[in-house]
């Protein structure tokens, strides 16, 4: 089966991370961070009140930074669901009255968006997880004593029961993002390994409940695509002579959930470049935001996807149904390629002229994609470029483009 086609052609995704830790506004780890107990922890679930939170807005904003899909966390390390589950109060129905999950599911099918859900395997709430390196509870005096009377397989039951539900209540949900799964040993503790949450039978429920959803790698077992977390790989993954499927998830600022106090954004201009990039390299990119403890999204938040925007919706056609091309890209930038055309991202800018290896002879012609104006281009004889003025080709073969040096 084709799971991958849509999420191939989309390209370009939305990563939302919220949840009790929103409110926190210092990090999604926060609670293990600064090793807070549940009591500690409480009062963000006694006051959760997301009034803010706008599944419609945050759709439409997805769709109007040009991005195909989203993706939601359910429930993130701290145990806390988003959605009305049967086998906890811990969720967003018993804090606020809100199936969360539900709103959000309704809204991206109303803008034609892909469903996209991300499910913890840690749960530092629940009683049966076992206290181990990644705990919020590790440092305690007889931290070990802790897990006395702790039982994984009760644990296994309710995740797999969670998962159920959050595969048949919501209609066809299209991706899953499962976090993660760690090596069994670490740091002196019993860690978790692919056996602890059952990852084999628990993928075996997904197929078998959303047959077309694709499913990443993070249960520690081979899955549909591989997810490169806050770094962009250097050439397209062939894994046995096979390309392998990859998203890379970036953030905007450093923190995946809502951190007031870290304004240090990248900027478009260089999230673009990650997005030419990836595509360049046969991946998607998705990007993420963290919406406040109110659930909007803060204003600086808005203003760079805004600008991401803008540029979409005139590069498009570089980025939606694009992929890898097998030629040398000039140093300045990189190539995508949607059928017989050929996207050149120029990284640096303004110079008078770029040389394109290989591509003499093979361009029909050479325009700007932003204003489809025309480019000249020359292919000049190699010998004649012992003259240092010529904008010359570096060697046979290669087709020189002239551009304009501002900026248009
Ligand atoms: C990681 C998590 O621990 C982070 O909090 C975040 O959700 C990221 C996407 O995955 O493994």
């Amino acid at each position: 089966m084709m799971r991958q086609k849509w999420f191939d052609e989309a390209r370009f995704g939305m990563f939302v991370h919220f949840g009790l830790y929103s409110a926190a506004a210092r990090h999604e780890w926060v609670q293990n961070y600064e090793r807070l107990t549940d009591e500690d922890y409480r009062p963000y679930f006694d006051h959760f009140d997301p009034d803010r939170f706008d599944a419609r807005a945050l759709a439409r904003r997805a769709k109007d930074t040009g991005m195909g899909y989203v993706v939601l966390t359910t429930k993130h390390h701290e145990g806390f669901a988003l959605w009305d589950s049967a086998l906890t109060d811990f969720t967003s129905v018993t804090a606020c009255g809100r199936d969360l999950v539900r709103e959000y599911v309704d809204a991206l099918r109303e803008e034609g968006l892909k469903v996209g859900f991300y499910h913890s395997v840690i749960d530092w709430h629940h009683p049966d997880f076992t206290v181990d390196w990644n705990h919020p509870r590790r440092d305690d005096e007889n931290a070990h004593a802790l897990n006395d009377g702790r039982d994984m397989s009760r644990y296994r039951e309710y995740l797999h029961g969670q998962v159920r539900e959050l595969l048949t209540s919501y209609g066809d949900i299209d991706y899953l993002f499962f976090d993660f799964t760690y090596p069994q040993a670490k740091d002196g503790w019993e860690g978790k390994g692919p056996e602890d949450w059952d990852a084999e039978a628990l993928l075996a429920m997904c197929r078998e409940l959303q047959p077309a959803m694709l499913v990443n790698d993070r249960l520690g077992i081979p899955a549909d695509f591989v997810t490169p977390e806050q770094y962009q790989p250097t050439a397209p993954i062939i894994k046995d002579g096979v390309p392998v499927v990859w998203e890379a998830c970036q953030t905007l600022n450093g923190s995946w959930g809502y951190h007031r106090d870290n304004t240090d954004q990248k900027s478009a201009t260089l999230l673009v470049q990650m997005l030419a990039d990836s595509v360049s390299m046969d991946g998607n990119m998705l990007l993420n935001v963290g919406p406040d403890g109110r659930g909007a999204l803060a204003p600086r938040d808005e203003d760079v996807l805004d600008e991401i925007g803008q540029w979409m919706a005139l590069h498009r056609d570089a980025i939606v149904g694009a992929g890898h091309a097998a030629l040398t890209p000039p140093r300045e930038g990189v190539y995508t390629r949607r059928g017989n055309r050929l996207y050149l991202h120029l990284f640096s800018w303004p110079m008078g002229f770029v040389h394109l290896p290989e591509l003499a002879g093979r361009v029909s012609f050479a325009r700007l994609l932003n204003d489809g104006s025309w480019l000249e281009t020359s292919v000049t004889d190699p010998d004649q470029q012992a003259d240092l003025m010529t904008p010359a080709g570096e060697a046979e073969g290669t087709l020189t483009v002239h551009l304009p040096v501002r900026r248009p």
